[in-house]
């Protein structure tokens, strides 16, 4: 089966409020990973840290550290969600290299796991089979579900999706192969040489806020997505499942908000109808398409998108957001 096909039906199985305690009560037992308990208390202290020296710090630095959270932030919209999980567009090899690059600034797993988690995620959202089911609460789907073993449906199910695209892609191959070294060079390595080599930044400052803040901003606004995203809003397409359009999480992603759209319409480009609002990162697929670098945009028709508010949306927002 073609990936894109694969994500079509994603929004058919929400289970019932009776399959929920029903997944509950078979649930087993947490086991808490405290490695990464560990790690992740330690990054967002540190990341406090660089809270407080961000006024010793020089503007340079303050600009760089927001460029890698951009940067970064790229690699994970416009490279592992829209291109790698959904397939929303095509890119030519030098677009997918540098969006591969991008994607080890945001070190959040390689391409191929975050992709294979993703699927899984849209196919079977808000089951045990879901990664971060936001089921389980805010602080499961946000990042508890990083500090603890995996749910056994998730393996379950991931291993029947077809990845075969992935294993295809040299590039996701390579940076599958070379993790670790390359996120040590894109995550930590780069972000604190530069503002330490070319303007004498002092190396605390330059850990504490181009690596540690700037890494735990961009963690926190893509984690907003599956916590925030997945249990406040409104759903104006589709109101049977969780997923909901969330202003700010708009606005703390370069337009991955539109999360009822996002799960109702996941083959979308754009990630929503608004068009060019609050969507940086549309803008960029957009310009590179201009550029020869991407093609094959696919978008859903303004006719397809109301048929689809009228029979399942909410109805509230009908006359807003159309254009
Ligand atoms: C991070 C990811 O932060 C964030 C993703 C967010 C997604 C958001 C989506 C929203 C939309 C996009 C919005 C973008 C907005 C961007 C804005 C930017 C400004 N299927 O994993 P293991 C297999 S990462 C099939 O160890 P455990 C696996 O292959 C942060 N199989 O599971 C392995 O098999 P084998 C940094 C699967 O032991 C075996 O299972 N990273 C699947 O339960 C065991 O795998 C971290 O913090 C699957 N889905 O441990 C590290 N999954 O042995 C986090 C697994 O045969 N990870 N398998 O190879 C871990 O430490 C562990 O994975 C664990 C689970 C502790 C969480
Ligand atoms: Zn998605
Ligand atoms: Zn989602």
């Amino acid at each position: 089966m073609a990936p894109s096909t694969e994500t079509v039906t994603l929004t058919e199985n929400v289970p019932s409020v009776s399959n929920r305690s029903e997944d509950e009560r078979k649930r087993p037992e947490l086991k808490i990973v405290w490695t990464n308990v560990y790690f992740m208390s330690l990054l967002h202290i540190m990341a406090l840290y660089g809270i407080y020296l961000i006024p010793a710090a020089s503007p340079r630095t303050w600009f760089w550290a927001w460029l890698c959270h951009f940067v970064g932030g790229l690699g994970i919209t416009c490279g592992v969600h829209r291109l790698w999980a959904h397939r929303s567009y095509k890119a030519t090899w030098p677009l997918r290299l540098l969006l591969m690059c991008f994607n080890c600034i945001a070190a959040q797993n390689d391409i191929f796991e975050w992709t294979r988690d993703h699927r899984v995620h849209h196919k079977y959202s808000e089951t045990d089979a879901d990664p971060h089911n936001a089921t389980r609460g805010f602080f499961f789907a946000h990042v508890g579900w990083l500090l603890v073993k995996k749910h056994p449906d998730v393996i379950k199910k991931g291993k029947q999706l077809d990845l075969s695209d992935l294993y295809a892609d040299k590039i996701i191959m390579f940076q599958r192969r070379h993790y670790k070294l390359l996120t040590l060079l894109f995550n930590v390595i780069m972000p604190v040489f530069v503002p330490w080599h070319f303007w004498n930044e002092s190396f605390l400052n330059a850990f504490m806020i181009c690596f540690a803040l700037r890494y735990v901003v961009t963690l926190n606004a893509t984690w907003c997505v599956n916590s925030l995203a997945h249990l406040l809003g409104s759903k104006p397409y589709d109101k049977s499942i969780n997923p909901s359009e969330s202003f700010p999480v708009v606005l703390m992603t370069g337009g991955e908000g539109f999360h009822n759209f996002h799960h109702t319409f996941p083959q979308d480009y754009a990630t929503s109808e608004l068009g060019m609002s609050l969507n940086p990162s549309k803008w960029i697929i957009d310009i590179c398409a201009m550029l020869g670098l991407a093609y094959d945009l696919k978008t859903t028709s303004p006719d397809m998108v109301l048929k689809r508010r009228m029979r399942t949306g909410d109805k509230q927002h009908l006359n807003h957001h159309h254009d």
